[in-house]
């Protein structure tokens, strides 16, 4: 598909030029995050590395819809960049990667990728696929039932969506008209799993017709468009008007993770061809499009990041490992 600017305009989302390179900076980020935790992987230092290369837009969009210190986020282990927003550095994520003691997830007790701290609302979800409907939409109805004022959102693969207790999750949103948003990050494989082999339908937001509330598809390497459709979402969930399912089509540009092999399921070619819809590209060419910013201006971005990355990398594996003494904390009642 041809590179194409964004048909949703910024004014139109009450986004500044700032908001926008903001956006931008943490997509970059995220894009970043991958390749040294790639390269981390292949030194022998990061046991497993869940890429987000390719889903930047999606989650950037989405994830900016929502307020920090209001509303609860539920991601799943591919949600590199909604965790960016929700407040966590990359020294976080890589202090997860290498399990060391200040992980804010779990201590370095999970799997990588696992999301978590009760500082910036983000629930950890288990990795059986699809675990975190059903705790988003019990979240939901706690914060009806106590008149609370926040939204809750929840990301997952389409691959989730064949999962029971996806259907259960939406069910109950829909028939207690949760303050829910379920956002679908449709990359068309659940590993080696294309999507045609997972459901009989096209869209899965044409699931959402089935539970009582809309569901919108959208593109989902356009991140203007992505914020555009999860702000009405957020706002239908903030006026009592009950849960969305928004669905993005996007597409992962590396393996499932640093121990699956994708050329055997997939050709270089299709790879090849999703690569010139990169939603990093994409939105450099609205930014530029706009003269927020011009291509030495973009290189400098890109300069200055990944200097900050490898600086906050260093800290993070430098970071003191936990302490063996503690191994069954959180697994036995102590004393
Ligand atoms: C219940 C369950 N079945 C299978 C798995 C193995 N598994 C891990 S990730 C994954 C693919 C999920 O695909 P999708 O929801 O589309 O998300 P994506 O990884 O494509 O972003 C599978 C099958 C699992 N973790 N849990
Ligand atoms: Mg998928």
């Amino acid at each position: 598909m041809a590179t194409r600017l964004s048909d949703t305009s910024h004014e139109a989302l009450g986004l500044s030029g700032d908001d926008l390179l903001s956006m931008y900076r943490t997509m970059v980020t995220a894009r970043l995050c991958d390749e040294a935790a790639f390269r981390l992987n292949r030194q022998g230092k990061a046991p497993f590395v869940v890429p987000v290369s390719g889903h930047e837009g999606c989650q950037v969009g989405t994830a900016w819809a929502l307020e920090r210190g209001r509303d609860i986020w539920l991601p799943y282990y591919r949600d590199v960049a909604v965790v960016l927003v929700a407040g966590m550095t990359p020294k976080d994520i890589f202090l997860g990667l290498f399990a060391k003691a200040d992980d804010p997830s779990s201590g370095g007790r999970q799997m990588p990728s696992h999301w978590g701290s009760r500082r910036l609302s983000i629930i950890s979800h288990s990795s059986p696929i699809g675990t975190q409907l059903p705790h988003a939409a019990g979240i939901g109805y706690a914060v009806k039932y106590r008149k609370e004022d926040a939204v809750v959102a929840c990301w997952f693969g389409e691959g989730a969506t064949s999962e029971g207790d996806w259907h259960e999750g939406l069910n109950f949103a829909g028939i207690h008209r949760l303050p829910v948003v379920f956002v679908c990050e449709n990359n068309h494989y659940a590993i080696s799993v294309a999507q045609t082999k997972q459901m009989a339908v096209e869209n899965v937001a044409d699931r959402a017709a089935g539970y009582g509330f809309p569901g919108v598809i959208m593109d989902g390497n356009d991140v203007l468009a992505c914020c555009r459709v999860m702000k009405e979402a957020v706002e239908r969930a903030r006026a009592g008007e009950g849960p969305t399912l928004i669905e993005a089509k996007t597409y992962r540009f590396q393996p499932h993770t640093s121990d699956d092999d994708d050329r055997t399921y997939r050709t270089r070619e299709e790879v090849e061809r999703a690569r010139h819809n990169d939603p990093l590209i994409r939105f450099a060419g609205y930014l530029k499009e706009h003269g927020l910013i011009d291509d030495p201006g973009l290189q400098a971005v890109q300069a200055e990041l990944k200097d900050e990355i490898d600086r906050q990398i260093d800290e993070a594996w430098n970071a003191p490992d936990p302490d063996p003494s503690t191994l069954t904390r959180h697994l036995f009642a102590e004393p």
